[in-house]
């Protein structure tokens, strides 16, 4: 760890009960007095692959700038007037939410302007994006998660994963967004909720990062976070109870059901937007889970801009994700709106789940 010498900062004719020369034992850590910047962290990380050559920082960079963008509109969207709907409905066929489309033009612009993205998805757009450069990497995103909680000031993310394009000499190819979760290198998410945290991994570890709205940056809040091997909460949306499997019903059942030497009934929490459903389970663990239902019959989340990332995350940091029967980041994706069940957490609760799906409780 870098360290500063109090003495080395004194300014001449320094006027105290202590003269500089009394000090230079007194070293003091760098980062108790400016902590450690997104942008550090991930130069620290370039600067400790062999092949480094900065572009993979420098995408990271233009994602934290569009990040610092869209959470200046959320905050200020009830007085800018961005609350409502465009009045469009989007390839999902849900009603279009004016920050959605913001959020969504942001990333858009700020990585084709970084010119490292040869291929880019949105969870609002129909087709991927193909760049004429030759950018090395796919970004694919959900720039608004949990919008439809907007209106009642709820908390709202983004969330991401970046690929390595296989041969980025190629033109762009949709071949290059359908890749399976674990060719992901770098994955996360934004929560817009008291603060605004950053949570971050590039395959060394889940790390968070809260901003200092004051001074504009990410500053290292979390470092190394890791799912407890047990929680005592467990997140789903029980309104869609009477849609669910009888096995899915089984589990919801047990979970509530009371059992003190066995820490039942566990606590419900269920925020309704996936970033802070997900960050509550990646901090605290136990369990969530959106099944499938007789409604949406595949699920209801997005493999590839939701399922995909957060899988990511909470394999990083010690938990489990799966569909129910297989982990989430070996599913090769057929199409870039794929929904999925999504059961994440610690992994003693997901392994309990999966085996009331398999029958066995
Ligand atoms: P979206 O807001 O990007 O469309 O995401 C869908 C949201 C997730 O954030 C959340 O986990 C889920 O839908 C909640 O669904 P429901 O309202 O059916 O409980
Ligand atoms: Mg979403």
């Amino acid at each position: 760890m870098t360290s500063l010498s109090l003495a080395a900062r004194a300014a001449p004719g320094h006027k105290s009960g202590m003269s500089p020369d009394s000090l230079p034992n007194m070293k003091i850590a760098a980062s108790t007095v400016v902590g450690t910047t997104l942008r550090e962290h991930v130069l620290m990380g370039m600067h400790a692959a062999p092949n480094a050559t900065g572009e993979f920082t420098s995408l990271i960079n233009h994602l934290s700038l569009a990040i610092r963008v869209i959470n200046s509109k959320v905050r200020a969207a009830g007085l800018a007037k961005l609350l409502g709907y465009t009045g469009e409905t989007n390839v999902q066929g849900e009603e279009v939410q004016k920050l959605d489309a913001f959020a969504n033009d942001v990333l858009l612009n700020v990585l084709q302007r970084s010119g490292h993205c040869g291929v880019i998805g949105s969870e609002e757009l129909d087709e991927a994006v193909f760049h004429d450069h030759p950018g090395k990497y796919v970004v694919r995103f959900d720039p608004l998660d949990g919008s439809s909680n907007l209106d009642c000031n709820i908390d709202i993310g983004t969330i991401f994963a970046v690929l390595r394009r296989a041969d980025p000499g190629d033109a762009g190819s949709l071949a290059d967004a359908l890749r399976p979760g674990r060719e992901i290198v770098c994955a996360g998410y934004v929560v817009y909720g008291p603060a605004t945290v950053f949570v971050l991994s590039t395959g060394h570890g889940v790390h968070g990062f809260t901003l200092d709205p004051n001074v504009g940056e990410f500053f290292l809040s979390m470092p190394d976070i890791r799912v407890p091997d047990h929680g005592k909460m467990y997140s789903c949306n029980e309104g869609n109870h009477a849609r669910w499997s009888p096995a899915v019903q089984r589990w919801n059942a047990w979970i509530k059901s009371e059992d003190k030497a066995e820490g039942r009934p566990y606590t419900h929490r269920y925020v309704g937007s996936l970033v802070a459903d997900a960050h509550r389970t990646l901090l605290k663990g136990g369990i969530f889970a959106y099944p499938a239902d007789s409604k949406s019959m595949t699920g209801k989340l997005r493999l590839l801009y939701e399922a995909n990332p957060i899988s990511y995350l909470l394999e990083q940091a010690g938990g489990a994700a799966t569909d129910g029967t297989s982990r989430i980041l070996d599913m090769k994706p057929t199409s870039l709106h794929q929904r999925v069940p999504l059961v994440i957490g610690s992994k003693a609760e997901v392994a309990t789940f999966a085996s009331f799906v398999r029958g066995e409780r």
